[in-house]
C-alpha cells in the first residue's frame, strides 16, 4: 500500500474562506478539574499556536478576528485549566484568534474592569480584531456551539448559565462572568469603569452603560451557555468593595467620563509566551 496517501499534506493550503458555521464543532464537552496540567503538555496539545498564543485555521481563511482578554493575578493552576479548554475550543470554531493575560503588578486590590480596558488598549495596538471576548479565568465553557464571536448589534453576554448559579441567569441584567463586545460596542460604552477596586458591582456598571447608551444585552441561550467555574475562595486583595452600591448609583452620571476616555496605566512588560500574549501592568490604587 502506498502509505503518503494517508499522510495528510503538511503545507496549509487556504484558497477560500471558513465556512460560516464551522464543521467541526462538537457541542457539550466533559470539563473535569483535577489537576491542571502544566503548559508543557497543553503546548504540545495545541502545536499550531503560535507564540503569543494566536492562531489562524490552516486550511482556510477565518471568517472572525476575535481576541480574548483574559484579567489575571496569582491565578496560574486557573489560567492552565482554562488555556487546556480554551485552546481547542477556540480552533474548532475555525477563529483567527490571540489570547492576552492581563496581569496586574503588584497587591494593590485587584481591579477587573480597568485590567480589561487595558487588554483592548492593548489588542488594538498591533492588530485589528472583529470581537472582544472578555474572559473570567475560572470559567470554562461546557459547550463548543457557544461561539466566541460578536453580535453585530448588541453587547453579548456568553456565560448565561453558570454552575455556580444552577446553570440559570442568578438576576435578569446580569453581565458578569463571559461577555462579548465588538470594538464599536465597546466604544460605544466608553469601555468599562475603571474606578471598581475589589469584588462586586463592576460588571452591573457595564450592563447600565449598555442600557444608557441606548443599547441591549443580547445572550447565548441557557443551553449553551453553560459554564464550569472552578472552585475558589476569596483571593486576598479582591475583598468585597463596599463603595460598589455608591458607584451604581452614580454610573449614569459618571460613565461618560470613567472609562476608555480617561484610562491610566504603565506597562511594565509585553511579552509573547507559547500560550498568550502576557500584559504586566501597573494600574496604581484605591485612590
Ligand atoms: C451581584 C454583584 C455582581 C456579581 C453578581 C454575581 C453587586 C452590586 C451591588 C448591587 N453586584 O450582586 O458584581 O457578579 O452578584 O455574583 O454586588
Amino acid at each position: 500500500t502506498n502509505l503518503s496517501l494517508f499522510i495528510p499534506n503538511p503545507e496549509a493550503v487556504r484558497t477560500q474562506y471558513c465556512p460560516v458555521r464551522s464543521p467541526i464543532l462538537v457541542g457539550p464537552l466533559t470539563i473535569t478539574l483535577n489537576k491542571p496540567p502544566s503548559l508543557k503538555k497543553i503546548q504540545m496539545k495545541n502545536r499550531y499556536v503560535t507564540s503569543g498564543g494566536s492562531f489562524s485555521p490552516r486550511h482556510c481563511f477565518g471568517r472572525y478576528r476575535t481576541a480574548v482578554i483574559i484579567p489575571h493575578r496569582n491565578r496560574e493552576s486557573h489560567l492552565r485549566s482554562l488555556l487546556y479548554y480554551l485552546h481547542p475550543f477556540l480552533q474548532r470554531q475555525q477563529l483567527h484568534y490571540t489570547i492576552f493575560v492581563v496581569h496586574q503588578a503588584g497587591n494593590a486590590t485587584f481591579n477587573r474592569a480597568k485590567l480589561l480596558n487595558i487588554g483592548v488598549t492593548e489588542a488594538l495596538r498591533y492588530d485589528s480584531w472583529d470581537c472582544f471576548i472578555l474572559h473570567d479565568v475560572d470559567l470554562i465553557p461546557e459547550n463548543d456551539y457557544n461561539l466566541y464571536i460578536c453580535d453585530e448589534h448588541y453587547p453579548k453576554h456568553l456565560s448565561s448559565a453558570m454552575d455556580k448559579f444552577q446553570y440559570s441567569l442568578p438576576y435578569w441584567t446580569y453581565f458578569g462572568g463571559v461577555s462579548a463586545l465588538t470594538p464599536d460596542q465597546f466604544m460605544k460604552i466608553n469601555g468599562f469603569p475603571n474606578t471598581y477596586w475589589g469584588w462586586g458591582g463592576e460588571d452591573d456598571d457595564i450592563a447600565m452603560r449598555i442600557r444608557l447608551s441606548g443599547m441591549k444585552i443580547t445572550r447565548t441561550p441557557l443551553s449553551l451557555g453553560r459554564y464550569k467555574m472552578i472552585p475558589h475562595d476569596r483571593d486576598s486583595g479582591n475583598e468585597e468593595n463596599s463603595h460598589r452600591h455608591n458607584l451604581l448609583s452614580k454610573t449614569r452620571k459618571t460613565w461618560r467620563e470613567d472609562g476608555m476616555n480617561s484610562i491610566d496605566f504603565r506597562l511594565l512588560s509585553r511579552e509573547k509566551a507559547e500560550l498568550y500574549t502576557n500584559l504586566t501592568v501597573d494600574i496604581g490604587e484605591t485612590p
